[in-house]
């Protein structure tokens, strides 16, 4: 058995037995009362779900096992010269609730390498589509034809105990993992650089021959998908790609058909398809301005003529957090740091200080405050990754680390299938005599 499954195999026991002590005692006990509002409002703050790997405070954003982003870019080991949290560090905290150290991060980075190879045959299916097929369906075309090699799948056939199924689910997982950058990196170079693909460098560590693979070799854009692969990992449970990714998994899909379902999920404009919007968004807008910096007054009325149109602006706004993004503030952080003077930097920081206030004056936006999407497409432009319609991918990649390990930990925990009940809103009127 690898180390890192043995690690694991040794934390399951004790938390099964905890979960079964903490459910005989306080199982009856109340956590919520819910609304009406909720059951047509998209069950906004309702407690539904448990998720062990992340938890997102409205105030503060996201804590990975208790640690927010600032603490891990500290605690988290770097690549040698590097500064960034390597996501092989975020992996095995979200995996096991223990920081890793540089060892630990180098195996988990090795058991990866030599997992990562894709049948061909997956790369036959990505080909046999057209080449302008936006690249989110490819991705989940290409994660769902490696379904082939589906440990979980086998041994259910096979015959398996509810105890194990773990096991072959960590199987899946990690093999998922090691092989989604070859996958988008595929993609990417098919799309965009006449299929001249660039062959994996074993040496490197899963975000830089991620980079690499996609043909950049500049030290400074693998120590930004370091930063990014580490960031958009998690965000709880129930988001729509991490609750998705759950719910399929919950009819013991395995890990490719429920991750597939989590990137569909992904693919929605106002979820992770807002980082391709949000370029999209201000490319047209200095378009239509002309070019250069516009002035606060010139994005203001953009920004106005976008919602007299009855659109949303992306970037902005979320279903749980109510101030900036801290995945936002990383990502600023970055950009002062390695590119100052950027253009795109300058007008992505005005936005910042123009938006907030005018969908304030709304008086029905919960959060006028930018998220993860309003910033990660200037680096990106910046590096020379100017298609974004690729960019979604990159976000599912990284968003793999965190669903496919609560996959797991749904497994050894037991969790049953997803079924909430429905009502009609002649039922609701009739209960309360409306
Ligand atoms: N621009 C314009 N209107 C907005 C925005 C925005 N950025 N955010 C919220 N609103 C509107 C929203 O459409 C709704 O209008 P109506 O009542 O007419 O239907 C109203 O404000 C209340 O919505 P909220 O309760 O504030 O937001 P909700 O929780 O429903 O939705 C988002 C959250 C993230 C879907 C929403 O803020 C949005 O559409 N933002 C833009 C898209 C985006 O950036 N998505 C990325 C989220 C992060 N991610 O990666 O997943
Ligand atoms: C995410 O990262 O999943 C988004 O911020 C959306 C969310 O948390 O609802």
């Amino acid at each position: 058995m690898d180390r890192l499954k043995e690690k694991f195999a040794l934390i399951v026991d004790d938390k099964i037995t905890e979960v079964k002590d903490f459910l005989k005692d306080h199982g009856d006990e109340t956590v919520g009362e819910i609304k009406v509002n909720q059951l047509y409002g998209g069950m906004r703050g309702m407690l539904a779900l448990i998720c062990e790997t992340s938890k997102l405070d409205p105030e503060e954003g996201i804590r990975f096992r208790g640690y927010s982003i600032p603490e891990l870019q500290e605690k988290l080991p770097a690549y040698p010269e590097g500064k960034e949290p390597l996501p092989e560090g975020i992996f095995y905290l979200m995996l096991t609730g223990e920081l890793p150290d540089d060892d630990i991060v180098r195996r988990v980075s090795n058991n990866w390498a030599r997992r990562s190879i894709v049948p061909p045959h997956v790369f036959k299916v990505i080909d046999a589509l057209p080449s302008y097929t936006h690249p989110m369906t490819q991705f989940v075309a290409g994660i769902m034809a490696l379904r082939t090699e589906s440990e979980f799948a086998k041994a259910y056939r096979k015959g398996i105990s509810k105890k194990d199924y773990w096991d072959p689910t960590f199987e899946d997982a990690m093999n998922l993992i090691a092989r989604l950058p070859r996958l988008a990196a595929y993609i990417y170079r098919r799309m965009y650089h006449n299929g001249d693909h660039i062959e994996p460098d074993p040496k490197l560590d899963w975000a830089g021959n991620f980079a690499h693979m996609l043909g950049y070799e500049n030290n400074e854009f693998r120590e930004l998908m370091r930063l990014y692969m580490t960031i958009h990992s998690d965000h709880e449970g129930g988001n729509v790609s991490a609750h998705a990714t759950h719910l399929v998994g919950s009819a013991l899909s395995d890990a490719y058909l429920s991750f597939a379902a989590g990137m569909n999920g992904l693919a929605g404009p106002l979820h992770g398809l807002a980082n391709q919007e949000v370029i999209r968004w201000i490319l047209a807008m200095r378009d239509e301005l002309g070019g250069g910096l516009p002035s606060k007054e010139q994005i203001a009325n953009y920004v106005k003529k976008t919602l007299n149109e009855g659109k949303v602006i992306p970037g902005f706004g979320h279903a749980v957090l109510r101030k900036t993004d801290p995945r936002y503030t990383a990502q600023r952080e970055f950009a002062q740091n390695h590119m100052p003077h950027d253009d795109l930097f300058l007008i992505v920081d005005r936005i910042y200080e123009v938006v907030p206030e005018i969908l304030s004056s709304l008086g029905k936006v919960k959060n006028p405050w930018p998220n993860v999407d309003a910033h990660s497409g200037q680096l990106l432009m910046h590096y020379g990754l100017t298609q974004y319609d690729f960019y979604t991918v990159l976000f599912g990649v990284s968003r793999s680390l965190g669903v496919l390990t609560n996959l797991i930990w749904g497994r050894a925990l037991g969790m049953p299938i997803e079924r909430p009940g429905s009502t009609t809103t002649n039922l609701l009127k009739e209960k309360f005599n409306a």
